[in-house]
């Protein structure tokens, strides 16, 4: 995998928490881990663009775990650059992880936070992996060259706003028990809730892929949540949260008019809001 790297002004980084500190407060309760997971991607689709082709699709982050997604921004506010783009605001992101009580028990070194001009609000850097694929990828814990075959696309795209937008559940009573908390993209605070998905539309700039010239054939495209594992999902780095961080669709690409199409033929195995929260195509 790519290596990325965040380059920072020296007022930042000696702000920087460089490893998990645990809260030493006799009434901090167990920590309760969130589980971010991948929907199944969605509305896939071809778009031409001047003489280009992309795939476009539709992406969701769920929190199916027992905690809050919790970050913090803090620390000066100071350029960075990440995958060698410059951004003027950016600032330490730290993961908050809480006890039943919503005591901060321990945080977490979790990237950078920074405002993203095309979206027009702020981002957490590392959020997910975009990448088409020639090989099958349902090998646990991600998509390594091996298993996967060729990577033929890769995509910039890996940050994200966190903000709870979709609620899994169904009835009014699980609503009330999983309370939306997370309401806007700042710098400052954002996250997801148990229980709730945040939805990347495929009409948003950046859900796309370039496929021009891409030949016919079965492709996968791959959806790798938290790449440079930014977010403790678990008390291990082989805990069941911090593994299945992934999905995938297969699809064909057809060429046989003037544009080429895309059919889904294949999808990872999913249960419950994994297998379809996305709305309107
Ligand atoms: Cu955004």
């Amino acid at each position: 995998m790519k290596t990325r790297r965040f380059v920072f002004g020296a007022a930042v980084v000696a702000a920087a928490v460089l490893a998990s500190v645990r809260v030493t407060d006799a009434s901090a309760g167990a920590p309760l881990y969130p589980n971010v997971v991948e929907e199944i991607p969605s509305h896939l689709h071809i778009q031409n663009d001047h003489q280009r082709e992309w795939l476009r699709f539709s992406t969701t982050h769920i929190n199916l775990g027992p905690g809050n997604l919790q970050i913090r921004g803090g620390g000066q506010v100071a350029p960075c650059s990440i995958d060698g783009v410059v951004y003027e605001q950016c600032t330490i992101a730290t993961q908050e992880i809480l006890d039943s009580a919503k005591n901060v028990v321990l945080t977490h070194p979790a990237g950078v936070a920074f405002f993203h001009p095309e979206h027009n609000h702020w981002h957490q850097s590392g959020v997910a992996a975009f990448r088409i694929m020639t090989g099958n990828p349902s090998s646990p814990g991600g998509c390594s060259q091996a298993s996967c075959g060729t990577e033929l696309v890769a995509g910039v795209k890996i940050t994200f706003c966190f903000v709870d937008v979709i609620f899994t559940g169904v009835t009014g009573k699980e609503k009330k028990a999983l309370p939306r908390t997370y309401f806007e993209c700042n710098g400052d605070f954002q996250g997801l809730a148990v229980g709730w998905g945040d939805e990347y539309h495929q009409s948003t700039p950046l859900q796309e892929l370039e496929v021009t010239a891409l030949p016919e054939g079965n492709y996968y495209l791959t959806h790798e949540a938290d790449p440079e594992n930014h977010w403790l999902e678990g008390p291990a780095t082989n805990s069941p949260g911090e593994l299945d961080n992934f999905s995938w669709v297969k699809f064909r690409l057809s060429r046989r008019g003037a544009n080429p199409e895309v059919t889904v033929i294949d999808h990872s195995p999913c249960t419950g809001a994994q297998c379809g929260l996305s709305g309107n195509p």
